[in-house]
């Protein structure tokens, strides 16, 4: 298969309306930089990168298999990392039932040829990008987001910017 026939994909977290209106309606100082569309605004829990068709399955057969609970996610700190120029809306306490979700992706995706992160995992959405005037580190008003369900996304670099499309859709377990 040709390398032109990869799609970059990543499994994220996906905001409901209510959830996007707080992220996207969030007043951090003055953003100096590029504020990320509502559309686009997502918690990456494992990024794939470009991956071809076999890959793909190895993963969706992973999500299929992950058995974790729905949880609360609560989103109490803002913040900026200087080499990715970005500022950042994150939690500052990881979930048992996320710990548990990460954990059984990276488990998974390692069994599909990919290679686990090194870096230590920050739940975080990203609110701008190309940000240069960095913002103090400090905790918010918390935003509140039920999680029901996690989703595989194909990102896609267009002219106007990235554009990101969810291409499946997996539960989480009732409480
Ligand atoms: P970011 O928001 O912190 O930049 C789609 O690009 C998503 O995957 C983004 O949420 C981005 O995180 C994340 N991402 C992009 N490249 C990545 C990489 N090499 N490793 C981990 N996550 C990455």
């Amino acid at each position: 298969m040709g390398e032109d026939e990869n799609q970059r994909l990543f499994f994220a977290l996906w905001p409901d309306e209510g959830t996007r209106e707080r992220l996207a309606t969030l007043a951090v100082d003055d953003i100096i930089g590029r504020r990320v569309s509502g559309d686009n605004l997502h918690v990456t829990l494992a990024f794939l990168g470009s991956v071809d068709k076999q890959v793909r399955a190895c993963a969706e057969h992973v999500a299929s298999q992950v058995k974790a609970q729905s949880f609360t996610l609560q989103l109490d700190e803002v913040g900026y990392w200087r080499k990715p120029r970005i500022l950042w809306v994150g939690a500052s306490q990881l979930p048992l039932p996320l710990v548990q979700l990460l954990s059984s992706l990276d488990d998974g995706l390692s069994t599909c040829g990919l290679k686990p992160e090194r870096r230590e995992y920050r739940a975080h959405v990203t609110l701008a990008r190309k940000v240069h005037k960095p913002i103090a580190h400090r905790s918010i008003n918390p935003i509140l987001w039920p999680i029901d369900s996690f989703v595989l996304v194909e990102s896609r670099t267009l002219p106007a910017g990235a554009s990101y499309q969810v291409l499946r859709t997996w539960f989480l377990g009732d409480n």
